[in-house]
This record gives structure tokens, sequence and C-alpha cells, in this order.
């Protein structure tokens, strides 16, 4: 039997943060990837909440260092308030993407919960980016390079205190992995806010095994482990269907190493699958590779020895 509490697919169809179009498209295409089946099969009891709504992506440049921050808001309210509901009704939400910015809402209604029940919470920032940037920091105004620094404080107010009060999270409860792509000024802010970060260069030297054992290390039975997977984490050879790709990125094997420990620690209660771009992908492919992922998550092995 698994160990895992029953699903909930949350659906955010929009590309707002984003700096190309066709995000908005990852639900659907997880969904035509059999996202749903492929966790029933586990096991699990899976329920497709179907889509959240909002504006629409009106396509504008950048104003004061932010595009679409309205429309980013909305979107991340209805992200909180939903995977809040999830949580509280004892459900493991999955927020699919649609854009990373949608991760300020998923995380600050995880962080929000965690607080209220007295648990700890580690996050897990499986992405090719830090995600840092501030409308100082960005080189492209798109808010989907912001999330984390929003979670912790440094943001517009309507992404800063989404949940009520601000900080949502500590930077200590957080973890990269992956990073291969940061921005100068971005770079600097990370440092001076002390991210624990297992970037490329950390994975080539010393593997994956070890970056997940320390990514891992300190948590009890008291922390829920939030996953945000930002599918350009993955190399371009396996997961061309991002908008943001870069070269370098962990290989198959790699990547399910990284989701199988995961499965391990037994410690997963949110995910968000965010960034799936069906416009560059090759037939499905990269919804395909997400699922296979996912499934590694919930405890999929290819470990046969004992
Ligand atoms: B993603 C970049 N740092 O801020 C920026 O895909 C890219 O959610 C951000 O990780 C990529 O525009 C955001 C250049
Ligand atoms: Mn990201
Ligand atoms: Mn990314
Ligand atoms: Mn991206």
């Amino acid at each position: 039997m698994n160990r895992f509490p029953p699903v909930s697919l949350i659906g955010v169809p929009t590309d707002i943060g984003a700096g190309h179009r066709g995000a908005l498209m990852g639900p659907d295409a997880l969904r035509v990837a059999d996202i749903d089946k492929t966790l029933r099969a586990r096991g699990l009891d899976v329920v497709d909440r179907g889509n959240l709504s909002g504006p629409v992506n009106p396509w504008l440049p950048p104003k004061d260092g932010y595009r679409h921050l309205d429309g980013v808001i909305a979107w991340n309210r209805a992200t909180m308030e939903a995977v809040y509901a999830e949580l509280n009704q004892g459900r493991l939400p999955i927020m699919m993407g649609g854009d990373h910015c949608l991760a300020t809402g998923s995380i600050t209604a995880v962080a929000r919960y965690c607080r209220e029940q007295g648990r700890k919470l580690r996050i897990l920032w499986l992405d090719a980016h830090t995600d840092f940037n501030t409308s100082e920091l960005t080189p492209s105004g798109n808010i989907h390079g912001m999330p984390v620094a929003c979670l912790c404080g440094h943001g517009p107010q309507g992404l800063t205190e989404l949940g009520g009060s601000k900080p949502a999270i500590d930077p200590s409860m957080v973890r990269q992995i992956g990073i291969r792509s940061v921005d100068e000024g971005e770079k600097k802010f990370v440092h001076e806010a002390g991210l624990e970060v297992y970037d490329m260069r950390y994975i080539d030297e010393f593997g994956m095994k070890r970056a997940m054992e320390e990514a891992l290390t300190g948590l009890d039975k008291n922390t829920h482990l939030h996953v945000s997977f930002d599918v350009d984490f993955l190399d371009p050879s396996i997961a061309p269907g991002v908008g943001t790709t870069v070269q370098g990125g962990p290989n198959y094997r790699e990547a399910q190493l990284c989701m199988e420990m995961i499965a391990d620690t037994g410690r997963m209660g949110s995910l968000d699958v965010v960034e799936l771009n069906p416009a560059y992908d090759d037939h499905n492919r990269t919804a395909e590779v997400a699922v296979d992922l996912v499934e590694s998550l919930f405890g999929k092995s290819t470990l046969i020895r004992g």
C-alpha cells in the first residue's frame, strides 16, 4: 500500500509571470500525459479539481520593474486559497502550472498551514534558476524570476503579504538544486540572503546523491516537505518543452535519483509542477517525462536490490 495522503490536482493555466507564452497549456499537457491515471495506478486516491481562473495575459511591457503585477497577484491569490483548502482537508496538493510565479501563492499557503499546525517546513526548489530577482535586479521584469525573493519578503506588498504576514518563509527553509543560470545582481543577493544552493557544478563534482543527502538533512517526523519542480531543472535534451532552457541540467537518471530520494523520506506534503510549455515541446515528450518523475516522487523506484 502507498503511504501518501489523498492527492488533489489543481490546474493553474496562466503564463502571466513568464517571458514566453505557452505555459498556460501546462496543466492540460500533464493531463494528456495521464498524470491522474498514473498516480491512481500507484494506489493513490486522486481527484482533479480542474482549473483555477484568473485574468488573461495582457502581454504588456514591464512597469516599475514588473510585468503584469496585478494579474500575477490575482492568480497567486487564487492559487494560495486553493492550495490552503486542500491542505486543510488533509490532502496533498499538486499545483500544475502555469509559470513559476505561482509558487508564491502555493508556498505561502503551505507556510501558513505549517505555522498553524506547528510543523516545520523544508522547501526543495528544483530549477535551473534561483528565482531570487527583485524589481531592481531583474533583467526582464518577469515575475516568474522572483518567487523565492517574494516568499522571503523581498518584493511588492501584494505578493510578499499574500498570506497576511511577511515574510512567508525564512531562507533557511530552502534548498535549491540544479541551478545553472543566475543573473549578476541576483547572485549577490542569493549570497547575502544565505540561500543553500546545490548548483550544477556541485552536482558535477559530488553527484546528485550527495547533493540530495545534504538538501534533505535534518528532516524529522514533524517536517512538511514542499517540492517546487520547475521543469527547466531538467537538461533540455530530455525536456525541451520549457520557455527558458539552459544547457547542462540533470540527465534522466540524475533526475530520477533526485525524485526517488525525496520519495524515500516519506515527508512530501505538497508539490508544484511548473513552467512546462507545450508550445516548445516535441509531441508532449516533456510532459511525459515530468509525469514519470512525479511518479517517482510518489514512490516508483528503479531499485531492485533489497
Ligand atoms: B523560472 C531570468 N533570471 O529573471 C529572469 O523559469 C530568468 O521560473 C528567470 O526559473 C526564469 O528573467 C524563471 C533571466
Ligand atoms: Mn523557476
Ligand atoms: Mn527555471
Ligand atoms: Mn522558466
